[in-house]
């Protein structure tokens, strides 16, 4: 299959890409637009083709259980937490994989490819996680899933909770998740990240930690977990999600913060559409926005990319899977609609997420990487967001995975 007047990122001119079954056989520059002729020629009509979007943090096993059985009433995370252990004792191997599958389906339907997943690992039968790790299997044609052993309710704080972590790690979860800021104190939340970071160098696992998901301002586990990361030399296989508190970190403090992070080399996510509603809750007004410094983590060099973090479940009650809905919320949300930032905005669900995910050379439009790649619906990065584009077509291994056609405007005079 070749798909032709394709426009790449970063590169002037058309090309037409040459897919040799599960590979991309040739990038070839075409001097001008060209009519379609094999049967099998793709028309990407001077329009953007990019590696597949990418879902770098989600809660597949919570996904579609909002108001199961009561819904967060106060909006706060903590109330999440409480719900979601509710619905917990109710979930059922077979319901996580059905809840699972069709949220994977809405991520296909959007141009995702790639998904790191959390899973709630504070549960005596890790239930949820072997559902998960068929799952994996189950939808290989559709998505790469990554497994993180999620310790929704503590590693310190939760009975067996170091166990509980050991065991889902051997069961076949490919990254060590965290929740130091949830811990019942500081030292436990310190003492969760150095077991947590032993596991993940033990194991040869990547790292991925809810950090500092709160408003408080003495919520400090970012510098605990970015000193493990450099001091072990395993910032590029470490990710710190969320990191709120750092919208309410001073300034003082987040200068020398920062000479830490840059030398860690760890990667951030930030769900500005999650943290947007769960933080703020404790604050009249002024009311702050909750969400971590993303502009600055971008222009500092430091690597960065967005998430949904939910559908429809205790914590979050929207969510369609469209990652560029995402996209523009944050956007907005992190004071990114500057002309600089808008040129490149869609490397915070893209090259940025791939990177956070150690995707390496699985990922990217160059020869010889795998034929997994979208057509969009608009030329620039800028365009795409200003008239909210879709990815129109979906192509893993070679093959259309997902079509889309556009609504259609039927307009009088
Ligand atoms: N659990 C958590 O600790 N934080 C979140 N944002 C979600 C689940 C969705
Ligand atoms: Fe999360």
């Amino acid at each position: 299959m070749n798909v032709i007047n394709a426009r790449l990122r970063g590169r002037p001119g058309l090309f037409r890409i040459e897919l040799n079954g599960a590979a991309i056989a040739a990038i070839v520059p075409q001097p001008d637009v060209v009519a379609p002729g094999a049967a099998d020629d793709l028309d990407a009509a001077q329009n953007l083709v990019v590696p597949p979007f990418v879902e770098p943090h989600i809660h597949l096993d919570a996904t579609l259980t909002a108001g199961e059985p009561e819904w967060n009433m106060s909006g706060t995370l903590f109330e999440g937490i409480e719900r979601w252990a509710q619905r917990k004792e109710t979930t059922t191997h077979d319901d996580i994989k059905a809840r699972a599958k069709k949220t994977i389906d809405m991520l296909v339907d959007h141009g995702i490819q790639h998904v790191r997943t959390h899973v709630d690992v504070t549960e005596p039968g890790l239930v949820a996680l072997k559902a998960m790790v068929e799952v994996r299997e189950d939808v290989r044609h559709l998505v790469d899933l990554q497994i993180v052993a999620f310790p929704q309710e503590g590693i310190e704080s939760y009975p067996n909770g170091r166990a509980l972590m050991t065991e889902a790690i051997a069961i076949g979860a490919d990254v060590v998740g965290g929740i130091p800021h949830f811990e019942n104190t500081r030292e436990q939340g310190v003492a969760s990240l150095k077991f947590l970071m032993d596991l993940a160098e033990r194991s040869g696992c990547l790292v991925d930690v809810h950090c500092d998901e709160t408003d408080d301002p003495q919520s400090r586990f970012l510098e605990v977990l970015a000193e493990e990361a450099r001091v072990r030399q395993m910032g590029p296989r470490v990710t710190a999600s969320h990191t709120v508190a750092m919208g309410s970190y001073d300034n003082a403090y987040c200068s020398k913060l920062f000479r830490l992070l840059k030398r860690s080399g760890i990667n951030f996510v930030s769900c500005p559409t999650e943290s947007i509603h769960l933080q703020g809750r404790f604050d009249n007004y002024p009311k702050r926005r909750g969400v971590t410094r993303v502009a600055e983590i971008d222009r500092a060099g430091m690597n960065v990319c967005f998430g949904q973090d939910s559908i429809v479940d205790p914590w979050y009650p929207l969510g369609n899977g469209n990652i560029l809905r995402i996209l523009e919320a944050g956007l907005h949300i992190c004071h990114m609609l500057g002309y600089e930032d808008l040129q490149r905005c869609l490397d915070l669900i893209t090259e940025n997420s791939a990177r956070t995910l150690n995707l390496g050379e699985r990922y990217g439009i160059e020869v010889g990487r795998p034929a997994n790649l979208l057509l969009l619906s608009a030329p620039d990065d800028y365009e795409m967001v200003r008239s909210q584009g879709h990815a129109l077509v979906s192509i893993r291994h070679g093959e259309v995975l997902m079509r889309r056609t556009p609504a259609q405007v039927h307009r009088r005079g």
